[in-house]
């Protein structure tokens, strides 16, 4: 029976040569622009795998959720934290990697309030039948806040090492304009707005002034 002592090695060796890093954006969807999203919300991964989150701007987290509680943790879930880039239109300068050890599914939700309930969820290895991520997102939607572990844990916050790739992509820079074009506009006529009301009260007093002035003349 030399061959199933051999057949562990063996497994290791071809999974480890195998393993994938798979890329997940909390926050971006880069195809609709939609904030509360992860991109890819479907991820298939193997055993031996990494899923690397990469943050852009929220705050947005990463939890590992309970199928049947939506939008809480399960006990010992992985957690990110809140990780939020310096730009309001890039990626943070970190990631949050997890290490796939089963092929069993797992659920994420972001714990930002309304977030979840929003449909900022997610799954990797969904199951061929039964529980699917639209059930998961119908239920969230239900449900009135998020809870999350309280600490990070279950996976490594690491510098991201494609920041400077990624965010320059035209998706980010599409949606930057876009969501931010509506307030400045905003604050630029309210701004103008000050300006003008200040300029009136500068004409009145300097009349009062010269008012006073003529008063003090005559
Ligand atoms: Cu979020």
């Amino acid at each position: 029976m030399r061959f199933p002592s051999s057949l562990p090695y063996l497994v290791s060796f071809v999974s480890a040569a195998a393993a994938t890093t798979h890329d997940v954006n909390v926050g971006n969807d880069l195809k609709t622009l939609e904030g509360l999203r992860y991109s890819p919300n479907v991820t298939t991964a193997a055993v031996g795998d990494t899923v690397v989150f990469h943050f852009w701007p929220g705050p947005h987290d990463v939890v590992q959720g309970d199928y049947n509680s939506p939008c809480n943790p399960l006990k010992d879930a992985f957690y990110s934290g809140f990780i939020q880039p310096a730009s309001s239109s890039g990626e943070a300068d970190q990631v949050f990697t997890i290490t796939i050890n089963d092929t069993n599914p797992i659920w994420i939700y972001c714990s930002e309030t309304a977030h979840c309930q929003n449909g900022m969820v997610a799954v990797i290895n969904p199951p061929a039948s039964g529980d699917s991520l639209s059930a998961f997102v119908a239920a969230a939607a239900k449900t009135q806040n998020s809870t999350a572990p309280a600490k990070v844990q279950g996976g490594v916050i690491s510098t991201n090492d494609n920041s400077t790739a990624t965010s320059t992509s035209t998706s980010s820079s599409t949606s930057t304009p876009t969501s931010s074009s509506p307030a400045a506009t905003s604050s630029t006529s309210g701004a103008a707005d000050i300006a003008g009301k200040s300029t009136v009260i500068n004409l009145i007093s300097a009349c009062l002034a010269v008012g006073i002035c003529w008063a003090g003349l005559v």
